[in-house]
């Protein structure tokens, strides 16, 4: 491997940027956190590539292209009408149309869906497949909603949406709170108001345009890229002791491919609390519990005798044990959290979640040993996989389930290998985190340079 000598570093350039990102989105603390944590790894960039600075690339990477906001009124099951705010975050096409998820939360504001959408252009950029980035969502809380009410604020939210979106311009997909159904519901209405059958959306059901392993293929990715990670360390799932935070989309199916090679899960959570079982979880009554019932974690330990529930879902890391896989949300991991994981002997920590943990937390894991999966590149297989989807779309033929996964794996596996030799070759050790960031960077910074100033 040819590494890069280093010269002395003048940042100058990204510290003003920073200052006025800082000025600018004073309110904004997670669009801050993630910015800072990109320009943290890139700053050696700085002398190598004077272009970057001389064509103002970090000033114009972290403003938004378009950034639409608009009210999303619907009528509950009662009569009652309710507003709500709607986001789309059109953030880099420089790659690709914009392409990233939706989140239902009632936290959500612009903030999160701007560091969401920050992120997910370089997460694209690390997949290989020609993909811009964007997020967007509302602060409408999907919990305690009947299936018709979900329907109706998904027409909403569509009906002004749907201007904005193509297949060839931005396509949307799943996030928090927006699960198959609700994507169906999107989708439906897209259908109507555009007139056509495209794949304008992602994370369909299979039977209307959907691809195989999208369910499956953020958590699943997760792991195929630990598996990765850990034989590089000669280490494997084999027979370690899992904890994974969250039991939605992503963490179920970390869940199921954890355990398919070899390993137990002791414990998941929710926003409420959670579940421990000292011989493992068992994937089949979770599955059922969170997707077909859309019941909370504790139901689990009720219906399971070994299992115990403990209130409080940051208690989930007072347990020993191999892996951690977060997959619940941001800032689940700060400092204090980092050290109880160290203390406990964690021998790896996968970020499933989209910045999960703060990055005083991940520089004391990786300090400490441990070994770090940041998310950009751990969890992007579900946009990978919503990058297949929009190809069979375009052709219109679908691919095997078998062909999918095939082509997630040797994604994942990619992406960890670009990460480890671009931190390699930046002479920054097994620093993943900052092996990806510059990796994408440099993917989104050089696509922006050859197409002006624009
Ligand atoms: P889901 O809505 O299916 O599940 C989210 C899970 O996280 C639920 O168990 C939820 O518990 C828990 N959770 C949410 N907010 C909090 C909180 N503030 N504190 C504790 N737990 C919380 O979402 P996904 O599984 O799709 O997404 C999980 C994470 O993965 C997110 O960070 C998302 O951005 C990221 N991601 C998702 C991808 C995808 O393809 N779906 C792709 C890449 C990343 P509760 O039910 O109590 O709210
Ligand atoms: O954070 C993410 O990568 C997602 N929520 C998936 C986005 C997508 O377009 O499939």
């Amino acid at each position: 491997m040819v590494k890069l000598q280093l010269a002395v570093v003048n940042n100058m350039e990204i510290d003003q940027v920073l200052n006025k990102v800082h000025k600018q989105d004073y309110q904004e603390k997670e669009f801050l956190q993630a910015v800072e944590e990109v320009f943290d790894s890139i700053k050696i960039l700085a002398d190598h590539h004077p272009e970057y600075a001389k064509k103002g690339i970090y000033e114009r990477i972290v403003e938004p292209e378009r950034m639409i906001i608009f009210r999303v009124p619907w009528v509950d099951d009662q009569g009652e009408v309710h507003v709500n705010r709607g986001y789309r975050v059109q953030f880099n096409s420089a790659l690709g149309p914009y392409k990233g998820g939706l989140r239902f939360h009632p936290n959500v504001n612009l903030s999160i869906i701007k560091f969401l959408g920050f992120e997910q252009i370089f997460k694209n950029a690390l997949t290989g497949l020609l993909m811009g980035g964007a997020k967007g969502g509302s602060d409408f809380d999907p919990k305690n909603k009947s299936a018709d009410e979900i329907m109706r604020f998904c027409q909403s939210f569509m009906n002004e949406l749907y201007r904005h979106i193509g297949p060839h311009t931005d396509i949307p997909a799943g996030d928090i709170g927006v699960d198959a159904r609700a994507i169906a519901y999107l989708f439906g209405q897209y259908k109507k108001l555009s007139a056509s059958y495209s794949g304008a959306i992602t994370g369909k059901g299979v039977d209307f345009g959907g691809s195989l392993i999208r369910k499956e293929a953020t958590g699943y990715g997760l792991c195929y890229f630990m598996k990765a990670y850990l034989a590089d360390h000669n280490e494997g799932f084999k027979d370690k002791k899992v904890i994974i935070t969250g039991s939605g989309n992503v963490a179920l199916y970390a869940m199921a491919k954890a355990l398919s090679f070899g390993a137990k899960v002791v414990a998941m959570s929710d926003s409420d609390g959670y579940v421990y079982a000292k011989e493992g979880l068992n994937f089949e009554d979770m599955r059922h519990l969170k997707e077909d019932l859309k019941g909370r974690i504790k139901t689990y330990a009720l219906e399971h005798p070994g299992c115990a529930y403990v209130a409080g879902f940051e208690n989930i890391f007072d347990i020993k044990a191999d892996i951690i896989l977060l997959c619940a949300t941001q800032n689940e991991v700060d400092e204090n959290i980092a050290r109880k994981i160290i203390a406990n002997g964690t021998l790896a920590v996968g970020e499933g979640a989209n910045m999960p943990c703060r990055l005083e937390a991940v520089k004391l894991l990786r300090e400490h040993g441990v070994l770090f999966a940041p998310a950009k590149a751990a969890n992007a297989g579900g946009v990978a996989v919503s990058g297949l989807e929009m190809s069979q779309n375009a052709t219109f033929v679908p691919w095997s389930a078998e062909t999918v996964d095939a082509k997630l794996q040797q994604i994942m596996v990619d992406i960890y290998q670009k990460a480890k030799d671009c931190a390699a070759y930046y002479n920054l050790g097994g620093n993943l985190l900052a092996g990806a960031n510059i990796y994408a960077f440099r993917r989104v910074a050089d696509a922006m340079l050859a197409q002006g100033i624009v």
